[in-house]
């Protein structure tokens, strides 16, 4: 468990060309317990998984500690579901609420990261399908997050929760859950994939996704940009992205175990959001904390339509 609790933490974020990172530096690292809620795996699972203690317990509860403010500020992100166990196909509503230890007060006020007060980011964990990026929103009067959502196949998941309690530490933090009911998601077989094209369609509109990386071959805690190039059906470049969270796209990878996560941010700023149109090319800074196949999001606007492309490929150990 401990060794799973770590690498939740697993926290790589680039900027502004700076390649600024935030990989489990002193002030963010996260040592706190992490009791992490599994419910009961349904028959067809074949995974292993290490934490069921607390399957019967309706409150998933996690603990990040940080180690530069001298008294320890232990945050505690709650998530309720309501049914207690999502059924597949039918709307789960979803209260997270972050207070600033175990038993408290949940903390009502939050910096903004990335336009946006807390970034959900939800995906089916056997075989990375699923994919979600939902802004919950917060009641100011309860300082209560709440979303709704509708799983449409029963499997299991994982969350992450991307949340900054106002001058406090940022917190990126995971759930592994069980959805329930027919029909049960049959897992796909993750492999690297040769095309690099993708087709995208977003509001009836179709698009063409390109990724290309430098170096080309993916290592393991090798710096690697992440260009992705947006083309309209017809292959004509589109040059009038929109800003999206403030910033020329957004860019989540997730290792095909579910437990790596990165949150990558373009490697160009935006200097107008209001302003700002780009394409076809947006790059990200990444870097793979170790080998194997990872899955990478890449979400754009194009008027008013957000686009989202997915790529599967394998990083080689350095
Ligand atoms: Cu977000």
């Amino acid at each position: 468990m401990e060794d799973e609790q770590h690498q939740h933490f697993v926290r790589q974020e680039s900027k502004s060309g700076s390649q600024a990172e935030e990989h489990s530096p002193p002030h963010s690292q996260n040592k706190g317990e992490l009791p992490m809620r599994e419910r009961e795996s349904h028959s067809s699972s074949h995974e292993h998984h290490h934490a069921h203690h607390s399957a019967h317990t309706e409150m998933t509860t996690s603990i990040a500690t940080t180690s530069m403010i001298p008294e320890s500020i232990n945050y505690n992100v709650n998530v309720q579901f309501d049914p207690a166990t999502p059924q597949a196909g039918k709307p789960t509503h979803l209260n997270l609420i972050v207070t600033e230890q175990k038993v408290g007060e949940p903390i009502k006020n939050f910096d903004i990261i990335h336009d946006k007060l807390m970034h959900l980011i939800i995906v089916n964990s056997e075989d990375l399908s699923h994919f979600a990026h939902i802004h919950p929103t917060l009641d100011k009067e309860t300082g209560i997050f709440h979303i709704t959502h509708t799983f449409a196949k029963a499997g299991k998941y994982k969350m992450w929760i991307d949340v900054k309690p106002k001058g406090g530490i940022q917190i990126l933090t995971a759930f592994a859950f069980n959805v329930e009911g027919q029909p049960v998601h049959s897992p796909a077989t993750l492999a690297h994939e040769q095309t690099q094209v993708k087709n995208v369609v977003a509001d009836g509109q179709s698009y063409q996704v390109t990724l290309n990386c430098q170096p080309e071959q993916l290592v393991a805690g090798m710096d690697t940009k992440m260009t992705f190039e947006i083309r309209d059906a017809n292959g004509k470049p589109i040059t009038n992205l929109e800003p999206l969270m403030a910033a020329g796209g957004h860019c989540v990878i997730i290792d095909a175990t579910a437990r790596e996560f990165l949150h990558v941010h373009p490697a160009e700023e935006v200097d107008n959001v209001a302003g700002w149109r780009g394409g076809p090319s947006v790059s990200f800074l990444a870097n793979f904390p170790k080998p194997g196949l990872y899955r990478a999001w890449g979400q754009f606007q194009h008027e008013g339509r957000l686009l989202t492309a997915d790529f599967t490929f394998e990083v080689v150990a350095g």
